[in-house]
């Protein structure tokens, strides 16, 4: 409609109080709209108000630093006023599953968010079938969501469908092990999967992009279905579809993992200490794990719930109501 008034208009409609421009705008609304057009704003608020539900799964082989990733994606954050931890406090090898959950609150918006550290695996001589407990632990909070929404009490139903797991392979390969593909065969049915390079800070470039076309072309020859980025709208702008370009084309990410900050040029950042040298986490020439954090928290948080809630659970539902 603006583009079509008169230059004049504009000016006089820019001139007036913000408060007569918004009640302006109200009539125009309700002179032709039945006035729907405002259930965005009242799907917001309620959200808002709700506050929303997150969960992330971390998986893989032992010794690949997922307890170590995990606290360089959230915790050290979470956490103020929470020290870092030294050299000596190194965390120790995951044995059980261990759920943490932090209350996160950002300009009034809450976020519940629940991470899922687990053993890694690899360690014994067989390997087979080392992933149960894992995906016992998905199908469990299936089951337990499956109950709370038949049950009486459906308003405060809380969620701890694993909404997205990262898959961690090794940069020692060649590609898969057999333990990876059979991990994520027994998973991707179940739970979003997100496949990382671990400690990418032992390769070099090139050694990266062709471990990343590798697992590529072996997620493909597979058939694993990890994750799918959803297409970008068409009416999005430049910037926007560039980054969206970047982030598919970096997938499988590779990350490095660090629980202390060093000082690297003057500025006290979270990085790895070499005797050559410093690798910066959150340096994007060096990792990818900029790109992973702000998928999983400022773009793409959205759609691995939508994900779970109408691929995966809808999934383990057909399968209940089959037995
Ligand atoms: N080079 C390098 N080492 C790392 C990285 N991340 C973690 N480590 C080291 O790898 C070791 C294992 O890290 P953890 O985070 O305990 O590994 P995990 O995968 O949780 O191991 P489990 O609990 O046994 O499954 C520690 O000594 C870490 O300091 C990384 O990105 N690069
Ligand atoms: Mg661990």
């Amino acid at each position: 409609m603006d583009s079509l008034a008169a230059p004049q208009d504009r000016l006089v409609e820019q001139l007036l109080s913000p408060r007569t421009q918004a009640q302006r705008r109200l009539k125009d609304i309700d002179k032709q709209y039945v006035s729907f057009a405002t259930l965005p704003n009242q799907v917001h608020r309620k959200s808002v108000k709700k506050g929303f539900d997150f969960t992330l799964m971390v998986a893989g082989e032992s010794g690949l630093g997922k307890s170590t990733l995990v606290h360089s994606l959230f915790l050290t954050d979470l956490y103020k006023d929470r020290k870092l931890l030294s050299a000596e406090e190194r965390i120790s090898q995951t044995v059980e599953i261990l759920k943490h959950t932090v209350d996160i609150e950002e300009k009034g918006v809450k976020l519940k968010l629940t991470i899922v550290d687990t053993p890694g695996f690899g360690d014994a001589v067989n390997n087979t079938e080392c992933w149960k407990p894992i995906t016992d632990y998905v199908d469990q909070q299936f089951e337990q969501y499956f109950r709370d929404e038949s049950g009486l009490n459906r308003k405060n139903i809380q969620d701890n469908r694993v909404h997205c797991c990262l898959y961690f392979i090794s940069p020692f390969g060649h590609g898969l092990r057999p333990v990876d593909v059979g991990f994520m065969k027994a998973l991707h049915e179940k739970v979003n999967i997100v496949p990382l390079i671990a400690k990418a800070d032992c390769l070099v470039p090139s050694e990266i992009r062709k471990l990343k076309e590798r697992i590529r072309e072996e997620i493909d020859k597979f058939g694993i279905h990890v994750y799918q980025f959803p297409e970008c709208d068409s009416d999005e702008d430049e910037d926007f579809k560039q980054q969206d370009r970047e982030l598919k084309e970096s997938a499988p990410f590779a990350v490095i993992g660090s629980n202390t900050v060093v000082e690297a040029k003057g500025q006290r950042v979270r990085g790895r200490l070499y005797p050559w040298g410093i690798v910066e986490v959150e340096n994007q020439a060096h990792c990818d794990f900029v790109k992973l954090r702000n998928m999983l928290i400022r773009t793409h948080m959205h759609d691995l719930k939508d994900v779970t809630c109408d691929v995966h659970y809808e999934n383990y539902r057909a399968h209940i109501r089959q037995m």
